[in-house]
């Protein structure tokens, strides 16, 4: 059975609800967080404890939090960096205490994953995040011009205009930074919080860097199987573990993700795998999020998970980001239509894979 969930955005911000998360077939997790708290502050017990009993009240699980996002002194490797190492840790016992088991997070400076237009029309009417080089410049704010375009009030994670107006000191903290720099202060940060995940029972989830090259002249440290290797060495515990997303991996078509998923499973370093397809729409590597079906997109997701299946994945999993569909509005990527259609085709191919044992 897959450990199946649906990122919920709380009950102030998402305009999916618990009951109807409930009812798409298979689900059983829910995958959240307390998106109010700024990177580096401690999660409160009792404001984790109250989410949990939302989410449980609803006949649903809540053991995989996305995510306990890192304070750019970490990242940066900057002298405060240890007082929000120590937040973390607090984080981590209390999300401990309330029977979370995997955190999900990332290692991006700066931004969390990027595009250039989050309402893309696809030809059969709906719309869908994209990713087009040419509408890349240098300069960020030129960027989120171009991303607004045809999108409603949302933004993406890491473009919120307070975040917008602090860009310039942000960039000179990592001016230079090499992905070695980079590497050395997540190492310094997974050196402090393993022992504490190994003690209260935690496992990281680090999600790769999206997309999978390096932007605006910032280093991005997983973007391959090479990076993987690399970081699983930095501290090597199975609690010291990954977020495989098939759609960041897959944006750069060298990744062989049936034997990235091979090679880590194996390994016992992925408690969290992130399904989702994208379509490549020209030579240049541009693409478009798509339904996910393998015959919608650019991946193969019977192989991706074939090769789960192979390797008796029992972690957790859920879709990442769909298409909107049938007149949805809500926040791109994360519709409750297309989403629910994927864990639907997902169970599917699990079930032929099971039943053919
Ligand atoms: C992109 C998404 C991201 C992800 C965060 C994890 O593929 O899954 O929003 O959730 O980067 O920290
Ligand atoms: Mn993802």
């Amino acid at each position: 059975m897959l450990k199946m969930g649906f990122r919920w955005f709380g009950a102030d911000d998402d305009p999916i609800t618990l009951q109807q998360i409930r009812q798409i077939p298979g689900t059983k997790q829910v995958v959240s967080a307390l998106y109010d708290i700024p990177a580096g502050e401690v999660w409160p017990l009792e404001r984790i404890q109250a989410l949990k009993k939302q989410i449980e009240d609803a006949g649903l699980k809540f053991e995989v939090v996305e995510s306990v996002n890192i304070h750019d002194d970490i990242k940066a490797g900057r002298p405060k960096r240890d007082e929000y190492i120590a937040n973390y840790q607090e984080t981590i016992k209390n999300l401990s205490k309330c029977g979370i088991k995997v955190i999900c997070y990332n290692f991006m400076p700066i931004f969390d994953w990027i595009r250039t237009n989050l309402a893309y029309p696809l030809h059969d009417g709906s719309n869908a995040m994209e990713f087009e080089f040419e509408q890349l410049s240098d300069d960020p704010h030129e960027l989120l011009e171009s991303m607004k375009k045809g999108s409603n009030s949302y933004s993406l994670p890491g473009w919120e205009p307070e975040r917008m107006a602090q860009l310039a000191k942000l960039f000179d903290e990592y001016a230079g930074m090499t992905g070695d720099q980079l590497r050395a202060n997540l190492k310094y940060f997974l050196d402090a919080i393993i022992p504490t995940c190994e003690k209260y029972g935690v496992k990281m989830a680090m999600h790769p860097d999206d997309p999978p090259f390096n932007l605006f002249h910032l280093p991005r440290i997983y973007k391959n199987r090479e990076d993987m290797e690399k970081i699983m060495l930095l501290h090597d515990s199975p609690y010291n573990g990954f977020t495989i997303c098939t759609g960041s991996l897959g944006e750069n078509p060298a990744n062989d993700l049936p034997s990235i998923i091979r090679e880590f499973v194996k390994k016992d370093r992925v408690p969290f795998m992130h399904t989702r397809n994208i379509k490549f729409t020209n030579e240049r590597g541009d693409f478009h999020e798509s339904a996910h079906l393998s015959t919608e997109g650019s991946l193969d997701m019977f192989e991706i998970m074939k090769a789960l299946h192979d390797c008796h994945y029992d972690g957790y999993i859920r879709p990442d980001h769909g298409r909107n569909i049938w007149g949805e509005k809500g926040r791109p990527g994360y519709g409750l239509y297309d989403r629910a259609l994927g864990i639907t085709y997902l169970e599917g191919l699990w079930e032929a894979l099971e039943k053919d044992y």
